[in-house]
């Protein structure tokens, strides 16, 4: 579609006034809030992400790129979460310590809600003493890991341990995520789960809660 195109293109170009603008043109012909977000925002990103990969362009773009992104995703944040009926579930879900990388855990993150689900966001460069402090604090269901770098990937592991530790793992599910994650790094760290992208975290979710 013509409208998606173009929203993938001015995401890449870092235009965030037209991606609000094609955002609100797209809910206005009554596309859904899930469609525009993969097929025009997240094809966009996605772009940018092969782009950075082969050094085509560098740091600052990327950021333009993810602010335009988000502008598109403030309009739809109240859509994506609204289908909420009666809780599935907590989950609280985070970025591991030294990666700052929010925008796919932000989606997953919203997808979640919207697919009735608690949500708890801590954010990025969240501490294993933070995921077990908030395990706790808000009985938790799932704890949802994500990481972009594969230095930063190694601490879900030490969170995990931090969560068995505290007493807390046979209650709890754990998911994992981000890039360069792969279902066998979920096996060898006893993950519960891995999903590579968020609508597979709704399913791994759904299913490990037997909702
Ligand atoms: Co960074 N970066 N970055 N970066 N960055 C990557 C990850 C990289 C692959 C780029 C590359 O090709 N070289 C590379 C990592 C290499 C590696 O470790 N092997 C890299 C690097 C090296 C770095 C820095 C070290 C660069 C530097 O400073 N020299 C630095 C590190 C900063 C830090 O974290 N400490 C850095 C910085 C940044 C920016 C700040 C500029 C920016 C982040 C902005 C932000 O997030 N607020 C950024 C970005 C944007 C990227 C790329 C281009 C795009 C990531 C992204 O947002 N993708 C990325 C390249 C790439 O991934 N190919 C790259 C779009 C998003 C929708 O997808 O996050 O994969 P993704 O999420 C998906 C799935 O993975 C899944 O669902 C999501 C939606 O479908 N998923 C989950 C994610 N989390 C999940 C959790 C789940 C389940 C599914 O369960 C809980």
């Amino acid at each position: 579609m013509k409208l998606f195109e173009e929203m993938a293109d001015e995401v890449l170009k870092g235009n965030s006034a037209p991606v609000k603008e094609l955002t609100l043109r797209a809910l206005s012909q009554n596309i859904s809030a899930e469609e525009i977000l993969n097929k025009g925002l997240v094809a966009g990103m996605s772009v940018v992400s092969e782009k950075f990969k082969n050094n085509e362009i560098f740091i600052p773009e990327v950021l333009i790129s993810a602010r335009a992104m988000s502008s598109g995703l403030e309009i739809l944040k109240p859509l994506l979460a609204e289908s909420k009926v009666e809780s599935k579930g907590k989950v609280i879900i985070g970025t591991v310590k030294g990666d700052l990388h929010d925008i796919g855990k932000n989606i997953v993150a919203l997808l979640l809600q919207g697919a009735g689900f608690d949500v708890v966001d801590l954010g990025a460069d969240v501490s294993k003493e933070k995921f077990v402090e908030f395990a706790k604090k808000e009985k938790a269901d799932i704890i949802g890991m994500s990481a972009l770098l594969t230095t930063t990937m190694l601490y879900m592991k030490e969170t995990i341990e931090a969560l068995q530790e505290a007493g807390l793992r046979q209650n709890i599910k754990v998911i994992i995520g981000g890039a360069p994650v792969t279902d066998s790094y979920a096996s060898q760290i006893q993950a519960d789960g891995y999903a590579p992208d968020a609508a597979s975290a709704i399913d791994l979710s759904k299913q490990l809660l037997d909702k």
